[in-house]
């Protein structure tokens, strides 16, 4: 048996990581977060932190109100009653409560007071665009990729009007209505004059082909993404897969651009709840497989909601370099799974991969998704190269950093660029 490592030597190792992972900018590839400039889709705000979907999801076990009743409050009176319930009358101990408490921390705001009345003072003296900078120095985060879907009637109009794009902003053009409801698609595309019909004609995909390239245009997008339902198949050729193979594979070719798919997500469990509503199932990765050997020159982006597939989906990506597995998708983000999926990632790809994305709905809680993710980045790491250490292999500064360098998104780049 190797000597273990001293404790002096692992605290040292521990600093040496700690220091890479705080102080190595993020690219954060995956937010529903948006441009300032871009039609005021931007949120932001402890009101915005309180309503969040996943605390929706949390307070509806504790309140008596219905859901649907609960929707149509007003935004302020659904904080206010967030706040009491899952603050004040019990302990914030999810991952979700955990954030918010992260974030107004690392702002600089004494928690400990309870007292939101003198939180919600606190942000009003901010505004969009300086509040931005801020929030990304202190979660340090350098890039935002957003998802960005022509079928949201407002996000379509404010990029139809244009606006002066904010470089740290970077597009990715979410597809979702067009692989999922293709009737419904069909009938939105024939609005804005592309010539359609329900039947997958050569003339449709074509147009189909016309849409996405106007759009990958318009925005600038480097990646196109969908997520799908864990029933998801190519097998027998329905019209998401048809769709998939013959208009959104060969379009991502033309356009350099690779595909993300994000797999296992069964929408509207429970309707009433809305986007706290949807759930997860686990997918067939052997689907996967056949696009990933199918389409030799496609690279698909990949993450999973079920933890169920997230082992199958390593396995997968050591056999075919056109898959990169990213993030720890919504019900995986928290540090239990996150703990998990890195340590079985680092141990089955090396550094292959994106550690992670924030999947952030509110501009603030990229302080907290990526303070969380950094504690177990670290951990993971420190323990890896502590193993290394056993073999007489000593990891320099700069290798830590490199490694780091690319968990948190220079492997995507050079992903997007192969
Ligand atoms: O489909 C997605 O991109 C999901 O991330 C969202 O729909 C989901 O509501 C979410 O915010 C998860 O974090
Ligand atoms: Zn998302």
């Amino acid at each position: 048996m190797s000597t273990p490592v001293t404790e002096f030597r692992r605290n040292a190792l521990a600093a040496m990581v700690d220091r890479a992972v705080n102080s190595t900018p993020v690219i954060d590839i995956h937010t529903h977060l948006y441009d300032p400039l871009l039609g005021g889709l931007l949120l932001w705000g402890i009101d915005e932190l309180l309503v969040y979907h996943y605390l929706m999801a949390e307070v509806n076990r504790r309140q008596k109100l219905l859901p649907e009743s609960f929707l149509t409050l007003r935004k302020s009176r659904q904080a206010e009653i967030i706040w009491n319930v899952l603050f004040i009358q019990h302990s914030p101990l999810s991952e979700a409560c955990r954030g918010v408490l992260t974030t107004l921390h690392r702002l600089g705001l004494d928690v400990k007071r309870r007292d939101l009345p003198a939180l919600r003072d606190w942000f009003a003296q901010w505004n969009a665009e300086t509040y931005v900078t801020r929030c990304m120095e202190l979660a340090n985060v350098k890039s935002i990729y957003m998802t960005n879907s022509p079928f949201d009637d407002e996000e379509r109009a404010a990029w139809q009007k244009g606006f002066l794009r904010d470089e740290r902003f970077v597009a990715a053009l979410r597809v979702d209505p067009l692989l999922v409801d293709w009737p419904r698609a069909a009938r939105r595309l024939a609005e804005w004059g592309y010539e359609v019909g329900e039947g997958l004609s050569t003339h449709t995909l074509n147009e189909v082909r016309r849409f996405l390239a106007d759009w990958t245009l318009r925005m600038e997008a480097r990646y196109l993404m969908v997520s799908l339902p864990p029933e998801f198949s190519c097998d027998d050729d329905n019209e998401c897969a048809q769709l998939m193979k013959a208009a959104v594979l060969p379009h991502c070719l033309e356009f350099g651009q690779p595909f993300a798919l994000m797999m296992g997500v069964r929408r509207a469990v429970n309707p009433q709840l809305g986007l706290a509503g949807d759930g997860l199932g686990r997918s067939d990765l052997g689907t996967l497989a056949h696009l990933c050997a199918a389409y030799p020159e496609n690279r698909f982006l990949v993450t999973v909601l079920s933890r169920e597939n997230q082992h199958e989906l390593c396995v997968l990506a050591r056999k075919f370099s056109n898959l990169h597995p990213f993030g720890c998708w919504w019900f995986n983000n928290v540090p239990y799974l996150i703990d998990e999926t890195l340590r079985l990632r680092l141990e089955l790809l090396g550094t292959s991969f994106t550690a992670q994305h924030s999947d952030a709905r509110v501009l603030d809680q990229i302080i907290y998704k990526w303070d969380h993710t950094r504690r177990s980045l670290s951990s993971a790491l420190t323990d890896k190269y502590a193993d290394l250490a056993l073999t007489g292999w000593e990891p320099t500064a700069a290798e830590v950093e490199r490694d780091v360098q690319g968990l948190l998104g220079g492997a995507f780049e050079q992903f997007c660029k192969m």
